[in-house]
């Protein structure tokens, strides 16, 4: 079966679409209206062979805070909707990735609880139109929205660039190898029969 998801949701303050496969190739066509978080979030599809359409039109006049932080909201229900059934998935992906000075551990766990815990120190205000305390929010987004654990720890880096990037390609990684299946999972893993 196809795991796939197409999600739309509109508010007062963002119009978003989100199709995404998590059986795809890193094929990507994605614009929010913000350059360093369209780059981020090809960085995403790409290290986690995700194909990713998302058209985000926001209230950037305002800031880019509304449309980064829907864009989680909507990403994670895509990623929960295209999980779907957990059937003889890993559940859990890590990964720690360098990115030149950026040092970064992710952890996952796809339980169906939502847990998010972060640990980065961002020295810059922002990347380009992109405000760095959007990463926080964003990932929270996504962990409650997808029903997942998810850590993310900064273990070194100076560039906030490469630092953040190095979290979306982690956050990919572990992703990508939580829902990869195993043959000898025959049905959810985990004790008590559902996740
Ligand atoms: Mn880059």
């Amino acid at each position: 079966m196809a795991r796939l998801a197409d999600i739309s949701r509109k508010t007062g303050e963002t119009d978003i679409t989100v199709k995404f496969n998590l059986d795809g190739s890193g094929k990507t066509d994605i614009d929010t209206g913000i350059g360093f978080f369209d780059h981020m979030l090809n960085s995403f599809a790409r290290h986690g062979l995700f194909d990713l359409e998302v058209k985000a039109k926001g209230d950037l006049y305002v800031d880019c805070h509304h449309t980064i932080e829907d864009v989680g909201i909507v990403l994670g229900k895509a990623i929960k909707k295209a999980v779907g059934d957990k059937k003889a998935i890993k559940r859990y992906g890590s990964v720690i990735l360098p990115m030149d000075d950026a040092l970064i551990i992710c952890a996952i766990d796809l339980s169906g609880r939502p847990y998010f815990n972060y640990d980065v120190t961002l020295t810059a205000d922002r990347v380009g139109t992109f405000d760095t305390e959007m990463v926080r929010e964003f990932f929270y987004a996504i962990s409650y929205a997808a029903e997942m654990n998810l850590h993310i720890k900064m273990l070194s880096g100076i560039n906030n660039h490469h630092i953040i990037e190095g979290i979306f390609k982690a956050f990919a990684k572990s992703l990508d190898e939580a829902t990869i299946t195993d043959n000898r999972i025959t049905d959810v893993l985990s004790t008590k029969g559902s996740l």
